[in-house]
């Protein structure tokens, strides 16, 4: 029987990679899974900007043993997976689909046999398509139908899966589902469901976390928020005001239910200014009360960089094109606050900073300000445009230089008491990116989505297998 106490007996730190059902599995409708809101999307929607799908993507689902013997001979001790929805519900709720589960287990039991710690979410934004149709997440019963999901995974692989996540990213799927638009339903500019989203997201994590302690799994339970750590522009003049709004719109609707179990203090303040009024329960602060997690997972690109608002209408800035596109990240909220631009910061094809001293602020502020949690980066990592040489290598100095900083900066705040313990890179190998599809590549090793789907590992896997080893040996 394994125990989670184990784990960091073996080691002090938990080093892998990441990926995603939908970016990676494929196989979208084999045995027996039910559609999701996302193969809708891609096969129906006009507002599939990206123009592909992920119905093969790197097929993870006949490559996973390939893909799990390349991540041992990385070194790495763990891997954060996802579970599709519809693969094991297709409808989900109701019949459960036994193949769905049996292709999880054959996963995670090949892990472990190769010594892999398996970290699971339940939820990266694939919700079944059925539901989709019934609402979604402003549907009040979707957070009752996640837990019943929740507590299905918690019976059927927590003898084996020692660590969880309810929830990828919260606070960023709301805001690409209401606020941008690029990710399905594809409302725009509607911060009531933006705000009433993440509420029914923290309660339905809530709901989840209270199943797992029910159930006495021996384990950990997290959720994953993506970092939006607020830093000011020098030029702002109202600075708390600014701080405080931004604060509550990036992080923390997720931060506080998640780590204090309670709702922001300023919530009901903030929601006037941007004239929403949630949609809440009785007992709901009772349900967050007891929904606390365990560890925070930590998916860390970038910060927010903001200012008082000047001039303008409301709008948000979004780049899905990459080089087509000369659009940078950003939003405007009139008489509120706005995104800045830093100069003097290097941004990538698609608009977003590069700026890996971030890793080491938020960390550092996370640990003050929420009670010294538990934390896990669960994402990090750098999109590109690749050209492999004629034998399909891929030399991502770009890659490695980056990351070489994040992790510096990652080990300092370590060093300095932040209890950070493991780290993930995004992503194990190449796989469907929500924004320019196969265009923005991320993996370590290469996927050849022209070629048989050949796997090829980058320089940066083995830079990153050095990485690993000498931490252990020092
Ligand atoms: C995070 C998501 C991941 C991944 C990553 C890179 O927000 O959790 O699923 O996609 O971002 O983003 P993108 O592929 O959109 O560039």
């Amino acid at each position: 029987m394994r125990h989670y106490n184990d784990i960091f007996k073996k080691t002090d730190f938990l080093w892998g990679s990441a990926t995603a059902a939908y970016q990676c599995e494929g196989a979208w409708n084999e045995d027996g899974k039910g559609l999701s809101e996302w193969d809708w999307f891609n096969h129906t929607s006009k507002k599939n900007i990206n123009n592909t799908d992920g119905d093969i993507a790197a097929d993870f689902y006949h490559h996973y043993k390939q893909d799990i013997d390349q991540l041992v001979i990385g070194h790495q001790n763990t891997y954060r997976m996802s579970i599709s929805w519809s693969r094991i519900m297709p409808d989900g709720i109701g019949k459960i689909n036994t193949k769905g589960l049996h292709f999880y287990d054959k996963v995670i039991d090949y892990y472990i046999s190769k010594g892999v710690e398996p970290n699971i979410s339940l939820f990266h934004y694939d919700l079944p398509l059925t539901l989709s149709e019934q609402g979604g997440w402003l549907n009040l019963k979707l957070s009752d139908y996640f837990a019943n999901y929740a507590r299905i995974c918690f019976k059927h692989f927590g003898d084996r899966v020692k660590l969880w996540a309810t929830i990828n990213e919260p606070h960023y799927y709301s805001y690409c589902t209401n606020i941008v638009g690029n990710y399905p339903p594809s409302r725009h500019l509607d911060f009531q469901s933006y705000f009433q989203y993440q509420y029914n997201l923290m309660l339905a994590s809530a709901k989840a976390v209270s199943e797992f302690r029910k159930l006495h799994i021996d384990g950990k339970i997290g959720v994953v928020h993506d970092n939006g750590n607020i830093e000011l522009a020098n030029n702002t003049k109202e600075k708390s005001k600014v701080r405080e709004i931004a604060d509550l719109f990036y992080n923390r609707m997720i931060l506080c239910p998640a780590l204090l179990g309670e709702l922001p203090k300023e919530m009901e303040s903030v929601m006037k200014l941007f004239n929403v009024d949630l949609y809440r329960e009785k007992n709901d602060q009772e349900i967050i009360k007891s929904g606390k997690v365990d560890f925070l997972g930590l998916n860390l690109y970038n910060r927010q960089l903001v200012t008082d608002w000047h001039k303008g209408e409301t709008n948000v800035f979004h780049n899905n094109k990459g080089e087509k596109s000369a659009t940078r990240e950003g939003i405007r909220i009139k008489h509120l606050f706005e995104t800045a631009y830093d100069k003097n910061i290097k941004r990538n094809p698609w608009g977003r900073e590069e700026n890996p001293r971030v890793m080491y602020t938020a960390l550092k502020e996370i640990d003050k300000r929420y009670q010294h949690p538990m934390i896990m980066i669960t994402e990090n990592g750098v999109g590109e445009y690749e050209t492999p040489d004629k034998n399909g290598f891929v030399e991502d100095d770009e890659r490695i230089r980056i990351t070489n900083k994040f992790l510096k900066y990652m080990l300092k705040a370590k060093s300095e008491g932040v209890n950070v313990r493991g780290y993930y890179h995004w992503s194990t190998m190449d796989l469907y990116s929500w924004i320019n599809g196969y265009e923005k590549r991320y993996g370590l090793v290469r996927v050849d989505f022209d070629n048989n789907l050949k796997r090829i590992p980058k320089k940066s896997f083995s830079w990153y297998r050095n990485f690993i080893e000498t931490y252990e040996k020092e």
